[in-house]
């Protein structure tokens, strides 16, 4: 009732919806972008592959995942099968071979979370971060790559959703706010469950792909060209989407008992997963289930301050998608 209120309210929502395309499109990166990776990946390689001939590399993130705006650093993972490795020692390695190359602001970063080296390409201007064998990530841009082929109103939204989170200072998961793969997943999650339905459950359909990576078996619907009109019943616009979306997560959301999951389609309850209270730095305040490491929650990382701050910027933006006369700009001021 509340979107149809606002709909009449609104006699300027096409030029609204016009505004929100034109932001799109201006995040989409040229064609120019892809090349230059392409480049500095064909680069990589040989200087990988001269020291380690079985070594593959991956790219992922956004990237890889239909979810890089312009300008986005790239994410490769090395994927290496030595059972002896010690990848602290591999990763110092791999940086002597990148300096010696030339290239630059070359930096190890073994103590992290993901232990990854950093660097610049001088030539391309395209930043790099090169993780080891952390392949269940490469899997998940792969199911996010094949979400966004199915209906285009979702690399809308993420793209909206994403620019806000960085302008907001919300993207920031070392000061306990959201990754942009947790955004990506709330945007394939909010479009699973709008009626009739925008995107359907990949892993609830008869399985076409199916790999098995640290003991977690990833299987789902690949196919994606054959579900090209799935989300064409809806007509919903991206203004309305975004309105809805922040909506949601500002009014909607039962952040005391629920769990969202791409997974299954649905929402899970925090009980059932075993997520009613803390445990160790795991708090659980707003629970994003991986779709694959199904013990893994991606709002792990939201705390007693942070989960304030984000409850009140979903808040802020949808009382701008309701009653601003340009959310276009108020939404994306900066924080
Ligand atoms: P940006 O455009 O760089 O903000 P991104 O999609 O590259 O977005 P991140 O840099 O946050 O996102 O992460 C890079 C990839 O690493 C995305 C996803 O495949 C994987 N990843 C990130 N965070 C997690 C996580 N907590 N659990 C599992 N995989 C993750
Ligand atoms: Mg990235």
């Amino acid at each position: 009732r509340n979107l149809r209120k606002m709909m009449e309210c609104r006699s300027d929502i096409n030029r609204l919806n016009n505004h929100f395309l034109l932001i799109y499109e201006s995040l989409t990166p040229p064609g120019e972008e892809k090349t230059r990776q392409k480049q500095l990946l064909t680069l990589l390689e040989r200087l990988v592959n001269k020291e380690w001939p079985e070594a593959r590399l991956y790219l992922y993130g956004s990237c890889a995942n239909s979810f890089g705006v312009c300008k986005s650093d790239i994410d490769v993972c090395l994927a290496i099968q030595d059972a002896e490795i010690d990848k602290s020692k591999l990763l110092v390695k791999l940086a002597d071979i990148l300096k010696s190359d030339n290239l630059q602001n070359v930096q190890p970063l073994v103590h992290a979370r993901v232990p990854i080296v950093k660097f610049m390409d001088p030539v391309t201007g395209v930043s790099c971060d090169i993780c080891i064998n952390n392949v269940l990530a490469v899997i998940n841009t792969k199911l996010l790559r094949d979400y966004a082929q199915i209906d285009v109103r979702l690399r809308q939204l993420a793209y909206i959703v994403k620019h806000w989170a960085k302008s907001r200072r919300v993207n920031e998961t070392y000061q306990g706010t959201l990754s942009s793969y947790a955004y990506v997943l709330m945007c394939i999650h909010f479009l699973q469950q709008r009626r009739p339905a925008i995107l359907p459950c990949l892993q609830e359909i008869e399985p076409t792909y199916s790999v098995t990576v640290d003991g977690i078996e990833c299987a789902y619907f690949d196919q994606v060209e054959k579900l090209q009109d799935y989300g064409s019943r809806n007509k919903e616009t991206i203004a309305q989407l975004v309105w809805a979306f922040f909506n949601y997560w500002a009014y909607r959301h039962d952040y005391t008992n629920s769990v969202i999951s791409v997974r299954t389609g649905c929402l899970l309850s925090k009980q059932a997963k075993d997520w009613t209270r803390r445990i160790g730095n795991d708090r659980h305040l707003i629970c994003i289930e991986d779709p694959f490491d199904t013990k893994h929650d991606l709002g792990r990382v939201v705390d007693k301050s942070s989960i304030k701050v984000l409850r009140e910027e979903f808040e802020r933006a949808a009382a701008i998608m309701q009653h601003d006369p340009s959310p276009w700009i108020t939404l994306f001021e900066p924080y």
